[in-house]
């Protein structure tokens, strides 16, 4: 058995502040990869944006925010395959987008609407889960039963700094580490489960040290640095593919943005504390990279967020095109013999739709 280091306790950038800290670059990617991943994150960050003003507007139900958690979502998935599988959180409830799935489908799931909810085989991206960490062992056994099969593709499950908390997590992590499952354990630590901040979460110094107890790699990077992010996933597919089992990735965020539309974050969070860390979000420091670089004009930035914001205007009128659902499916995949009281039921909440 591999020998196993203690996690990295630095974190990785790559991206440097435009003063002290100097750029770096990472080796393979090209002009057209910089750029490519830049309108990624414009497309996630459009889509947030929007989502939230949907929200408002009472076209979309609750929504989960995932404002300045773009980088870690754009610059893993840009590591993989589209062999390889997404198990997304609803904090990653859009990151079908980066595999061409439509905005329609996105926005119909946070409508709750039946179209919502695509085959998990069409873009190899498993369904929105939203309880805390239960889709870490199915993507462990996804993982592990790519290996079983010979073929080479792997798989990330997203989750957050609460999620590591969870039985499910520890279950999955353990299993897909004894079995050396081609998995990435991606954590986004944004330090808050809704009001419960990270200290209150784990006494372990960091969460990426939990890696060592199962015997995987365990790195640390810097969440809003999507180079840096997309190094780390890289080295992880790299060992994944080469039968060298899962490794953690403890992505260190700050939640800027309240935990989802339904919550008021000013009853635990410092104001000043989220101000600071918006001046240092994911994507403008992103595209100041570029310009340093000299790879991006006003110009090309307003081009990519006009088209961005295109295929939000799409998406929303789609989704809103879509009929109303029959209230019968709440029903017909409940039971196999379904009492008799269904009936009633179903005719009662039809008198009450005025359907
Ligand atoms: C099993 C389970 N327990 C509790 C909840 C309620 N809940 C919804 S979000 C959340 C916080 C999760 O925090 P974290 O894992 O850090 O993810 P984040 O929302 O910060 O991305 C909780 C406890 C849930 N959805 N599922
Ligand atoms: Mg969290």
């Amino acid at each position: 058995m591999a020998q196993v280091l203690p996690a990295e306790r630095d974190l990785r950038r790559v991206i440097g502040d435009g003063e002290g800290v100097p750029d770096g670059e990472v080796e393979g990617l090209s002009e057209d990869d910089l750029l490519e991943l830049h309108r990624r994150l414009v497309q996630l960050r459009t889509y947030d944006e929007r989502s939230l003003v949907y929200h408002r507007q009472g076209r979309i139900g609750t929504y989960a925010i995932f404002w300045n958690h773009e980088a870690m979502q754009a610059g893993s998935v840009y590591a993989l395959e589209r062999e390889d599988w997404i198990f997304p959180s609803y904090r990653e409830s859009a990151i079908g987008l980066l595999r061409g799935m439509p905005a329609s489908t996105v926005l119909s799931w946070w409508r709750g609407h039946p179209t919502g909810w695509w085959n998990p085989a069409d873009w190899n991206v498993a369904s929105i889960c939203v309880p805390i960490g239960t889709h870490v062992p199915h993507a462990a056994g996804l993982a592990w039963g790519k290996k079983l099969r010979g073929e080479s593709a792997c798989a990330v499950a997203y989750f957050g700094d609460g999620a590591t908390s969870e039985g499910a997590f520890h279950e999955g992590a353990n299993f897909a580490a004894v079995m050396r499952a081609p998995l990435i354990l991606f954590c986004n630590n944004n330090q808050w489960a809704i009001s419960t901040p990270l200290e209150a979460q784990t006494a372990a110094e960091t969460l990426a040290d939990k890696a060592v107890g199962y015997g995987i790699p365990g790195v640390r990077v810097d969440g809003a640095d999507v180079l840096a992010v997309y190094e780390a996933t890289r080295e992880a597919v790299t060992r994944a593919r080469a039968g060298d089992g899962p490794t953690f990735i403890e992505a260190v965020t700050y939640r800027a943005a309240p935990h989802a539309t339904a919550d008021d974050p000013s009853a635990y969070i410092d104001p000043a504390r989220v101000e600071e860390e918006k001046e240092r979000e994911c994507l403008g420091r992103y595209e100041a990279y570029l310009r340093r670089l000299g790879l991006l004009s006003d110009e090309a930035a307003e081009a990519v967020r006009a088209e961005a914001l295109e295929r939000m205007r799409e998406g929303i009128a789609q989704a809103e095109a879509e009929p109303a659902p029959d209230p019968a499916l709440l029903f017909s995949h409940a039971l196999a013999s379904p009492p008799a009281s269904f009936d009633q039921d179903l005719a009662e909440l039809r008198r009450v739709l005025g359907g």
